[in-house]
């Protein structure tokens, strides 16, 4: 098995974004916090202008376009080998970051909420992320349900993914993410990360995005924010065992570290007196 790990720092370009909304609003502060993540060991760097926490207003192309492009333009001049990731749902944010230098495209809606995200990114050659998500930002913690949490994330997954590669996006450049937080209750976060492996299991690289999550809080018995690296920690490494991929975090050195040595744990697991077993 291959723990190839890649860790996708969060550089959140917003006024409100649930963890750090407000602290890199200015491009220079964004640039040099990512540049920070990335020397902490970050592969993929995770821009955003639009927070999609519970109740987070949509924002309008120009002040999406306003947020990111600058920042995107210089992380590509920085850090240039490092994959940056825009964190969009529209056609139009996603064109221009892929021409300053973006590489992913992570979609929460899944190529849902722009018609012509699909073909952005298919004409373009760029990685996308399809995740998984119940409803829309506003109204999607009002009592999310699912008969089989699991079965039914992938099955969505897997209808997108045929969606995508019917529109032109190459397979291989496809990755996955049940969308932890997004329409789901702690149980249905708990159990899409228990049987992560059913997901991992389409074929593709699946993305986990625990961090700071409500969910860790309050499973710890009501963490703040500022105390749910714990949480994320053991979520990231238990997704690893599971087989994810990429691991999104705000507090990239400390999980890249837990993610070295589970990685390392998991492969001795597998070896035995110089065999594979
Ligand atoms: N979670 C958030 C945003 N984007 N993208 C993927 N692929 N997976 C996730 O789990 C995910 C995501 C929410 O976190 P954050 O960016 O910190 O907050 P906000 O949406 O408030 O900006």
């Amino acid at each position: 098995m291959d723990f190839a790990a890649q860790v996708m720092g969060v550089v959140n370009v917003t006024p409100d974004s649930f963890s750090d909304g407000g602290r890199y609003l200015d491009p220079a502060a964004a640039v040099a916090h990512g540049a920070e993540l990335v020397a902490e060991g970050a592969a993929i760097l995770d821009v955003g202008g639009e927070s999609t926490r519970p109740g987070a207003d949509p924002v309008g192309l120009d002040e999406e376009l306003r947020r990111v492009i600058p920042v995107v333009e210089g992380l590509a001049e920085r850090v240039p080998g490092t994959a940056i990731s825009i964190d969009t749902t529209k056609a139009g944010v996603a064109r221009r970051a892929v021409t300053a230098g973006a590489a992913v495209v992570n979609d929460v809606s899944a190529l849902r909420a722009d018609p012509e995200l699909a073909g952005v990114v298919a004409a373009s050659g760029v990685a996308c992320c399809l995740m998984h998500m119940l409803g829309e930002p506003r109204t999607m913690q009002d009592d999310p349900r699912y008969d089989d949490v699991v079965s039914e994330v992938k099955a969505f997954l897997e209808e997108r993914l045929e969606f995508a590669v019917g529109h032109g996006v190459d397979e291989q450049a496809i990755w996955l993410d049940p969308g932890i937080g997004f329409g789901k209750t702690a149980e249905h976060n708990l159990e899409l990360l228990a049987r992560l492996d059913e997901i991992v299991a389409l074929g593709r690289p699946v993305v986990v995005g625990t961090s700071r999550k409500s969910f860790l809080g309050r499973l710890a018995g009501g963490r703040e924010l500022g105390r749910r690296l714990p949480g994320t920690i053991a979520t990231n490494v238990m997704a690893l065992e599971r087989g994810a991929s990429v691991f999104r975090v705000h507090d990239v050195a400390e999980v890249v570290d837990a993610l070295a040595v589970a990685g390392a744990t998991v492969a001795a697991s597998e070896w035995r007196g110089g065999r594979r077993v």
